[in-house]
């Protein structure tokens, strides 16, 4: 659904706010070049619409007329097309942090011509709040309506804007009409706050809620409401393929046989985390096909599959920080807001992702990678090292802190040229301390307890076939040298694998 400005004001229910509204166009005059603008956003739901584009159109004059015009953007995760992807397509970013998966802003990031933090995605709001960062000038938020007492009824996506409301100077309320007014209720929203001051969370189990429904806001600094009507538009996943499913197969077998052995609990496992992207989506329907029902989720993104899931049955309850869902999925979540509701919590992200919190209820994570090593290091954002995907998104809050991690991937990219399995991990966002299962459609490698040497044989046997020669090669003549060490390595090729695609188009000699 295309985003489009209103006059129904019937959300403000506030008289302060009422007065504050104004176009997007007037709104986005507000911000001055070189703003930090706190935005709303999480994997595409909840993200402001009608200001970004107005920024963006400003931009593009005010960069005609030889001025500069940049803002840069802390969000929760990835917003939209429609925000930062038309702000980096009229070169309006200077700096990003912590998520995005747009194209554009990819492109911007990958010339250099824009900063880019990577971060956990539990992390930044706490290092912002202390000030690692500077200040923060602005936010520009969605919301779903303002209450008659001033308080703020979150959207689909919560990620950091309690925090974002607090600290910036300076605030942009989008009120988004189409977002179901049934969504009040269904957040959990506390803030943090810094050390000494912070208090142990007390979630133990997932449904727990520890905060209020509502965002608190000063109201003196708002200086715009504007008023929309806009459908999230997030992409629908690929259908599902041989290989996504042969994945979700064996992460299930594994499952089953923790259950088997006493590791996990019989039937009920332990909340599971699960990532975006299609590999992560095919998973989900594996535990539907394995005949789960009851489980808990406690993860960041509840995207099309988890929402099947939980219509099944399959899953009870899930904490998220966004619903991130396609056109479809939107049209059946507003359908049954009501029953959904009662199944979902939505949170900020430094709760969602909270590394006490996930180690204290064991939770199962779950995430895709672009490649690991054959001991076990995992790059989830850099293709050759260099050139950044999405970013580490909250897989290092799960992977680190969960009971069990698990990485999934294709044993191949690009129709074969790319191993997803290499010799040495071109860039390593986990590290092999933290990776406990890979997972491709050849099998599961179960690294928990054993040495690199064991590690890399559970490893070179879920590479593909045509990859598995080559890695036994490499370890075979690794460990053949002189001084092997801990974790046998031939330094000068270590990396020739990327160096070979990027010569030749593939890493087959
Ligand atoms: O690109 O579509 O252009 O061909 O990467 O690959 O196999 O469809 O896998 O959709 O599950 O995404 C790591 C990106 C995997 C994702 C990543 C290319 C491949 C394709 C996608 P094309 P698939 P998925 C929760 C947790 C980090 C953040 C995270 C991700 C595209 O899982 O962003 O986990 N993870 N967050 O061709 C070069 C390789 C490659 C490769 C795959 N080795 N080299 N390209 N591709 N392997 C959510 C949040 O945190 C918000």
């Amino acid at each position: 659904m295309e985003a489009r400005e209103v006059t129904d004001a019937s959300r403000v229910k506030n008289k302060a706010f009422l007065s504050k509204i104004m176009s997007a166009e007037q709104a986005a005059e507000l911000v001055p070049n070189g703003a930090v603008v706190g935005f709303s956003g999480f994997v595409g739901s909840g993200c402001p619409l009608l200001v970004p584009p107005k920024l963006a159109e400003r931009a593009k004059k005010l960069h005609a007329e030889g001025k500069e015009f940049k803002i840069s953007i802390y969000s929760g995760a990835s917003t939209d097309a429609q925000a930062e992807g038309v702000l980096a397509e009229a070169e309006a970013i200077s700096f990003r942090t912590p998520f995005f998966t747009d194209k554009n802003m990819r492109a911007l990031v990958n010339s250099g011509r824009a900063g880019y933090m990577d971060v956990h995605l539990s992390s930044l709001a706490g290092q912002v709040e202390a000030g690692f960062f500077g200040k923060m000038d602005w936010a520009i938020i969605e919301v779903t309506g303002i209450t008659e007492d001033g308080r703020l009824i979150p959207s689909t996506s919560v990620g950091n804007n309690p925090l974002w409301l607090k600290l910036a100077d300076k605030i942009i309320l989008e009120v988004n009409n189409f977002q179901p007014p049934e969504l009040e209720g269904i957040h959990d929203i506390a803030l943090l706050g810094l050390a000494p001051n912070r208090k142990p969370l007390a979630i133990t189990k997932v449904s727990d809620r520890i905060g209020s429904p509502y965002m608190d806001v000063d109201p003196n600094k708002v200086v715009a409401v504007v008023l929309t009507e806009s459908g999230d538009r997030v992409n629908k996943f690929a259908d599902i393929d041989e290989v996504s499913r042969a994945i979700g197969d064996h992460v299930v077998e594994f499952l089953k046989q923790e259950e088997a052995t006493g590791r996990l609990p019989k039937g009920k496992l332990l909340p599971l985390q699960s990532g975006i992207g299609n590999v992560a989506n095919a998973v989900l329907d594996g535990l539907k096909r394995a005949g789960y029902k009851g489980l808990e989720c406690y993860t960041e993104v509840i995207q099309d599959g988890l929402l099947e899931l939980i219509k099944d049955g399959v899953v009870d309850m899930a904490s998220t920080a966004t619903i991130s869902l396609s056109p479809d999925a939107v049209e059946e979540f507003r359908k049954h807001v009501a029953f959904y509701s009662k199944h979902i919590i939505l949170r900020p992200q430094e709760y969602s992702n909270n590394p006490e919190v996930i180690r204290r209820i064991g939770v199962i994570g779950m995430n895709g990678m672009l490649e690991a090593d054959i001991y076990g290091n995992v790059n989830s954002t850099h293709v050759m090292g260099t050139a950044m995907m999405n970013g580490i998104g909250g897989s290092g809050d799960f992977a680190r802190n969960g009971y069990v991690s698990i990485f999934l991937s294709g044993s191949v990219a690009k129709n074969g040229a790319i191993s997803s399995i290499v010799p040495f991990a071109s860039h390593i966002d986990h590290t092999e301390h933290d990776t406990m299962v890979v997972v491709t459609e050849y099998g599961f490698a179960d690294l928990r307890g054993k040495c690199p040497r064991e590690r890399a044989k559970a490893m070179i046997a879920i590479a593909h076939p045509d990859y598995r020669p080559l890695l036994q090669d490499y370890f075979d003549r690794a460990c053949a040298q002189a001084k092997p060490g801990q974790t046998p390595h031939i330094l000068s090729e270590a990396l020739s694998w990327h160096d070979r695609f990027v010569k030749t188009g593939s890493m087959k000699p």
